[in-house]
Parts: structure tokens; sequence; C-alpha cells
């Protein structure tokens, strides 16, 4: 049955409409049907960021194929006509309260109203546009879910009867306001952009990138590569800035390796691989991968913080110390060592530290360097206790460092001070200054 239901996303997706076999489809046509669809489509399915930890073999993800062109896609001419859009709850999973369900949809639903001309209204009763209803494994469609974890929901694009509707697998753990399970705000969100006419995005911070990770719901702010994908299809919101007189806030972007002007939040190693963090997101950079492959922080943590100060990796205790204000978290190879976060006494440094700007493991003294302001501090992990003259300033232990130390990190007998856009490369011994280079030397654009 499974191609069957290919031959349905076809017709939603509105593209082999007019080749239906008016009779039902022989197992012939629906093998054809799956070629065509997979060599067109790229039905082949990613693994959710679970399996690429090698964790276990769980996925989630939604079930919509991804047609995998440019960042945001679109189906083609598959849009409203009539900006004012019904939709209704059919039925409610037992994971949430009522209230916090109907609030999850109609908050999932004003992501797309705020930046667009759309306009949602409920009704309680008869078919509105978008038919929202909680499923489990085979529920008429022919889109069968899968049971816990996997696909999440799917969602038709916009047209006529089930054009529109979003399924919710309810053989999830569907949440309002925690990182357990899934969170049905972000996962509707998402299932109301293919509503719309939206396809998946390439851009790994986007809504419509097919893989869930959790953002907080509290402070959700739709990404730009999705602002810009929905107002390709219906322009942007004629009504303009909801607070005149307040600037409006600017739509999140994923940051880009090539740009020259990145600056870093904080770079570290991990086991042999490198880990370059920059806001919601961190680049892996491994022996095997050609290009640093990027990730949302949540995506591997969703109960680490965003905007990471700083970072290092103890050869000692084989951790990753991830620092945040006066917070810090250890990392023991990608879980979450227990008892974190501490504060930043717990690596001996003063209470009148109120953020650590760098960090590093250097591996030559065997001490932990952490860079405040144009200070450093040396912190003997052994002994548990900060070396006796510290802290010193900056340029006194790495001649020529006169700006700001914002990451850090060792390499192949070198250490690399990052300061702004530039990265300080200096021998690991002799601390003799040799290059400055770009950003990209590392994230290899
Ligand atoms: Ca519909
Ligand atoms: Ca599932
Ligand atoms: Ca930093
Ligand atoms: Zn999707
Ligand atoms: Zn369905």
């Amino acid at each position: 049955m499974k191609a069957f239901s290919l031959f349905l996303l076809l017709v939603n997706l509105g593209v082999a409409v007019y080749s239906m076999p008016t009779s039902p489809p022989t197992e012939k046509d629906e093998a054809l049907a799956e070629t065509y669809l997979k060599s067109f489509f790229n039905l082949t399915e990613e693994t959710g960021p679970a399996a690429r930890r090698g964790i276990s073999q769980r996925k989630s993800r939604c079930g919509v194929p991804d047609v995998q062109l440019g960042r945001f896609s679109t189906f083609d001419n598959l849009k409203w006509q009539k900006n004012k859009l019904t939709y209704r709850i059919e039925n409610y999973t037992p994971d949430m309260t009522v209230a916090e369900v109907d609030d999850s949809i109609a908050r999932a639903l004003q992501v797309w109203a705020k930046v667009s001309p759309l306009r949602f209204t409920r009704i309680y009763s008869g078919t509105a546009d978008i038919m929202i209803s909680f499923r489990t494994r085979y529920h008429g469609d022919s889109s069968p879910f899968d049971g816990p974890d996997g696909t999440l929901a799917h969602a038709y694009a916009p047209g006529n009867n089930i054009g529109g509707d979003a399924h919710f697998d309810d053989d999830e753990y569907f949440t309002f306001s925690s990182t357990r399970g899934y969170n049905l705000f972000l996962v509707a969100a998402h299932e109301f952009g293919h509503s719309m006419g939206l396809g998946h995005s390439r851009d790994r911070g986007a809504l419509m990138y097919p893989i869930y990770s959790y953002t907080d719901p509290r402070t959700y702010s739709l990404p730009r590569d999705d602002v810009n994908g929905i107002q390709s299809i219906y322009g942007p919101n004629p009504d303009g800035n909801p607070n005149p007189g307040k600037p409006e806030p600017t739509p999140p972007s994923t940051p880009d390796a090539c740009d020259p002007n990145l600056v870093l939040d904080a770079v570290s190693t991990l086991r042999g691989e490198k880990m370059f963090f920059k806001g919601r997101f961190f680049w892996r950079s491994y022996a095997q991968s050609s290009r640093p492959e990027l990730n949302l922080i949540k995506t591997f943590w969703p109960e680490l913080p965003e905007n990471i100060d700083a970072a290092y990796e103890s050869l000692q205790s084989d951790n990753v110390f991830l620092f945040k204000g006066r917070k810090v978290w250890a990392l023991n190879g990608y879980d979450i060592v227990s008892g974190y976060p501490k504060s930043l006494k717990s690596v001996g440094l003063p209470s009148a530290v109120k953020k650590v700007d760098a960090a590093i493991y250097d591996t030559f003294s065997r001490k932990i360097l952490f860079f405040v302001g144009d200070s450093y501090y040396s912190y003997d992990e052994e002994k548990k206790r900060m070396d006796r003259g510290f802290p010193k300033q900056v340029e006194e232990g790495f001649p020529g460092m006169t700006s700001k130390v914002t990451a850090a990190i060792q390499n192949q007998g070198y250490t690399y001070l990052f300061s702004g856009s530039f990265v300080f490369e200096y021998s690991m011994r002799t601390r003799r200054q040799y290059r400055v280079l770009g950003n990209n030397y590392f994230l290899r654009c």
C-alpha cells in the first residue's frame, strides 16, 4: 500500500494528476510512481539527530517527502486563492489538555499570519480548509503513520478536500512547554507551512527543515528562510508592524561559514572532532567530513543554552566544558554529565568574573586558560586551583594579542586565538605568533 500513498501525494503535490489511472492503480503503476517520485522528489529519508550521533536508530521528522531545490521550496503553483482560511480541530491528543492543544494550534497558525496576509478563523463544525486531527497508523489517507518516533506528522498542500489538512501521529508524546517528547506548537507550525504551500527547506535553521528540533516556544521567532518562503507565495503582511513605535524584530538567520565577518562564540575539540559555536548553531568538523556540518545546539542537547560564551575539552577528564554566563556544563562524548550546570567557582574562577570569553586546554602547560576581558587565568585541573600570578594580561602571555580573545582552540602544535573574525596562530611551545588567518581557515569554506 505504500506506493499507493505516493499516488495520493502526487495528487496533492499537483504534479501528475492527469496521468492518474481512472481505474485503481495496478502494482506496475504503483512501482512506476514510486520510482518516479524517488528520482524526482528524493524520497530517501534522512536520519534524525539521534541516529547521526550513533546512539540509536530513532528518527523524528515530518512525513512529507523532501523536494530539495534551493533553500526554502514551494509546491509550485499550489497556493490558496484566498487569504481568509478556516481551521477545525477534529479531535485531541490525550497527552495535553484541550486548552493546551487549542493554544498550540492557534499560535502555530499565527507564526505564518504574522508575516503574510493569511488570516485564520476557527470553526467548530462542518468542513474547514484546514482540518486538524490526531491519528495513528492507517488512518484513511493511505499515508499510514509508523508508531512512536520516525514520522511525527504530515500535511497536505493547499487544495480542496484533504488539501491543507494536517495529521499528527498520536503515537508520539506531544508536549506544551517541555523539552520532553515533541512540542506540538513546533510540529504544528512546521506542518502548517506545508498547508500553506511550502515544501521542505535545506536551511538547517529553518522551521521547514524536515527534522524536528526543540526551540523554546515562548521566545519563538520564525526564521528568515521561512519568512522568505511564505512571502514568495503570498507577499508580506499588509498590516505591517503590529507594534508601531517598536522596531520590528529581525527574523533569525542561519550563519554562513563563508561570511568573512563571521564572529564565532566559542570553539572546542571533542574527541578528535572540532566544534564551532555560533548563536543557535554549531558546526561539527571531523576527519571524514569534507565540510563542517551545521547543526542546531538544541537538536543535540535541548537542555543546553544557546549563544555559548566559551568551550574547552579537558584531556584529563575527557569532558568538554561549555560556559554561558556564570554557569558551566560538562559533556562526556555527546551526553550532558549529571550534576551540571555548576558555577564558575567550580573551575576556580573568582566570583567577580561574570562570564568567560574564551577557554582552552593548553596541552603544553597542561593548564586550562580562561580568557576574561584583556586578561587570562591559568587553572590547574589536577590540583583544582588557580595558578599563582594570575590573572595576567593576555598580551603578556601571547605577544601581539592586543584585542579581546573571543574563542580559542589548539590544533597540531598551534594555539589559535580568535578575536572577532580573525584567528591568530601561535606556536604552542614558544608562544610566538606566526600568522593571522580568517575564520574560514577552520570552516573550510
Ligand atoms: Ca482541506
Ligand atoms: Ca511516528
Ligand atoms: Ca566567546
Ligand atoms: Zn514537513
Ligand atoms: Zn494522514
